[in-house]
């Protein structure tokens, strides 16, 4: 895994609200993740929990995983927080090495893992609309991040992620609902409808990171082959409940009051903290 920043690759990112970074897992690498979610989505599948919240970015809790015969349900295949209930997926997610990258990025002291989220676009898939993911969360930060890591080469021709650079700039947290009219989120933000998008390309094995308030999305999968994808997003230490239920549990919810810093470390680890290194031996 090739975990390292220059200063110019961090100040891009804070300027343009992503970045793409070649080369970061190893052909190797790429392999075993693709086996072990692959692995981790079969066993999702067959052992379905009651009390697991799905998906869909602006309507939590409505499981079955799948929505077969909706717009939505024909975007992606996703599944969240695999890394919970699947210990290889939680070797990968809870890795510090990423965890790093996040916390370099947005300039921040730690990050928590928000959710990780395997999206998989079946072949002939939907377009996934323009949208900023924060604006769902539980939380509100103008330095929430993910990572988006390919798991297949991606283009334009089977879903590739497209970014609006600098739109996190606004820091607007208005929710957009991610539809299936890719047009909607200009209705909001009618100072975006300017912008160039910045296409991300990438070879099987690079990532990408974005801010949770930068605006993006993904082609459809005009292809006969799966598009598959591991993302995670990371909260900053200290962030605080802002009332959207998003994945909380009626558990978690039933604990927490708007303002509470967000702490759960069962739910929401610290992945990285910096000066938290363990000592050189
Ligand atoms: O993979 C996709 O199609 C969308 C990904 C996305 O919206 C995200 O990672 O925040
Ligand atoms: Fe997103």
């Amino acid at each position: 895994m090739n975990a390292n920043l220059s200063p110019e690759q961090i100040d891009f990112y804070q300027e343009q609200g992503y970045i793409i970074l070649e080369d970061f897992l190893s052909t190797e690498e790429v392999e075993h993740w693709r086996k072990v979610l692959d692995e981790a989505i079969r066993g999702r599948d067959h052992a379905m929990l009651p009390d697991r919240k799905s998906l869909a970015h602006d309507t939590p809790g409505e499981g079955p995983e799948d929505r077969p015969g909706t717009y939505y349900g024909q975007v992606f295949q996703q599944r969240v927080n695999l890394w919970q209930d699947n210990p290889a997926v939680k070797e990968l997610i809870l890795d510090p090495r990423i965890g790093k990258l996040a916390t370099e990025l947005e300039g921040v002291e730690a990050m928590r893992v928000w959710h990780d989220q395997a999206l998989y676009k079946a072949p002939w898939s939907n377009p996934t609309s323009w949208h900023l993911d924060n604006v769902y969360w539980s939380f509100s930060s103008p330095h929430a991040t993910s990572i988006w890591i390919a798991l297949d080469d991606v283009g334009p021709e089977n879903g590739c992620l497209f970014f609006l650079p600098g739109t996190h700039k606004k820091e607007d947290y208005s929710v957009v609902p991610i539809g299936a009219n890719m047009p909607e989120l200009f209705e909001t933000h009618p100072d975006f409808k300017g912008i160039e998008p910045v296409v991300g390309r990438m070879k099987a094995g690079s990532c990408s990171f974005h801010n949770g308030l930068t605006v993006h999305g993904a082609t459809p999968n005009m292809t006969p082959r799966w598009r598959r994808a591991m993302t995670c997003a990371f909260m900053p230490v200290g962030s605080t409940f802002n009332g959207k239920p998003n994945i909380l549990t009626s558990a978690q919810l039933a604990k927490l009051t708007v303002g509470d810093v967000m702490e759960d470390d069962e739910q929401n680890p610290v992945v990285y903290a910096r000066g938290a290194e363990p000592a050189p031996v």
